[in-house]
């Protein structure tokens, strides 16, 4: 996952703990007595403490992403989740409080040069190098926060994809755990309490993903607020295919005009391609309805392997080529056809 390789941020207090610890370990053990060991002491304490500091607060900039190169699809709900100018001062003062350190350990280490007793002139480089950490203990703390964030959205860039919206209930967990297989991963996403669940097929050596939008693409547009609308449509950024379920037979407990409507809004959102599919055609109440591409039914398997064609087809240039096993899907398609 692209958040994945950043670690938990520590705060300054653990940080300064951590430094100074293994600052006074360099020291155990040692007599020190004579000017010359006085200093190379207090020299290596002062050094090792600035160098866990420098090395772990530059390990902090350097995992986050660099935003300026961030797929468009992790840039938006970045922004939307914790503020991307946010993040990017965050680590701004966080490799200023690096370099700082830096001057400051080299400044001191001269200065302890200078003196009979370099002890309360390193005493002082540890109190200066502690107030810098203090100083962005909240940027610490926003980005830690920050990361436990990112780190738990869904992993979806340049792959083939396929995003099921419609209605609760219409059948969209149940075509795609047909077409899928295995069980879904559940990944986070902004104003989802269920989350977005994605699985996988592969098809001529191409991985495709298959994501089931509860509560985001299942009820009526005018009710979202610009965020909600901003997240909703960061799925743009996706090499997609959009296919929305309706349910004719209404056993979901949504009217067909309602259902429609949820269309109308969902096409004037996406510039994605769009597949129009009514389940549950084995139903007693199952209607042929206008303008819909294919109908299916999970239950039986008709028209799935259809839709499935047709999907792949629809979906903008595959970019990524991985090496594995082929056609994961078809047995579980095969399983109940005529
Ligand atoms: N008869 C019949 N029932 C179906 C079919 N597809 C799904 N169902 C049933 O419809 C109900 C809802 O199916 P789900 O796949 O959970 O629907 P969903 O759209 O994922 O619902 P949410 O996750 O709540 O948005 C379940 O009881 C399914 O068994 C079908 O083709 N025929
Ligand atoms: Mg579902």
């Amino acid at each position: 996952m692209i958040f994945e390789k950043i670690h938990t941020v520590p705060t300054s207090e653990e940080l300064i703990n951590k430094a100074f610890k293994r600052a006074s370990r360099t020291m155990s053990g040692k007599t020190i007595t004579g000017k010359e060991s006085r200093l190379s002491a207090n020299e290596s304490m002062l050094l090792t403490a600035a160098n866990i500091f420098t090395d772990n607060l530059a390990n902090i900039v350097r995992r986050f992403p660099s935003f300026d190169n961030l797929h468009p699809f992790y840039y938006e709900l970045a922004d939307i989740l914790v503020g991307v100018e946010k993040m990017k001062m965050a680590l701004g003062s966080v490799d200023w409080a690096s370099r700082k350190i830096h001057e400051i350990a080299r400044e001191y280490v001269g200065k302890m040069r200078e003196v009979e007793n370099p002890e309360p002139v390193r005493k002082e480089a540890f109190g200066r190098l502690a107030s810098i950490l203090k100083a962005i203990n909240k940027d610490l703390i926003f980005l830690n926060k920050a990361r436990n964030t990112l780190r738990k959205l869904p992993d979806v860039r340049e792959e083939p994809t396929i995003v099921v919206a419609g209605y609760p209930n219409v059948g969209k967990s149940s075509f795609v755990s047909k077409i899928t297989g295995a069980s879904p991963e559940i990944a986070a996403y902004p104003f989802t309490t269920k989350g977005v669940s994605i699985g996988h097929f592969f098809r001529d050596k191409i991985r495709y993903q298959v994501m089931d939008t509860p509560g985001l693409l299942d009820r009526p547009m005018s009710e979202r607020n610009s965020i909600e609308l901003q997240a909703i449509s960061a799925i743009n950024h996706l090499d997609a295919v959009l296919l929305f379920i309706i349910d004719p037979s209404e056993s979901c407990g949504y009217e067909i005009e309602a259902q429609k409507r949820l269309l109308t809004e969902i096409k004037a959102l996406f510039e994605m391609p769009m597949l129009v599919v009514s389940n549950k055609a084995d139903r007693p109440e199952f209607k042929d309805l206008e303008g819909i591409d294919q109908n299916i039914s999970t239950v039986t398997g008709e028209g799935i392997k259809e839709v499935l064609e047709k999907l792949i087809r629809l979906i903008p240039e595959p970019k990524k080529v991985t090496e594995a096993p082929e056609i994961l899907w078809e047995p579980e398609v095969d399983r109940g056809y005529q």
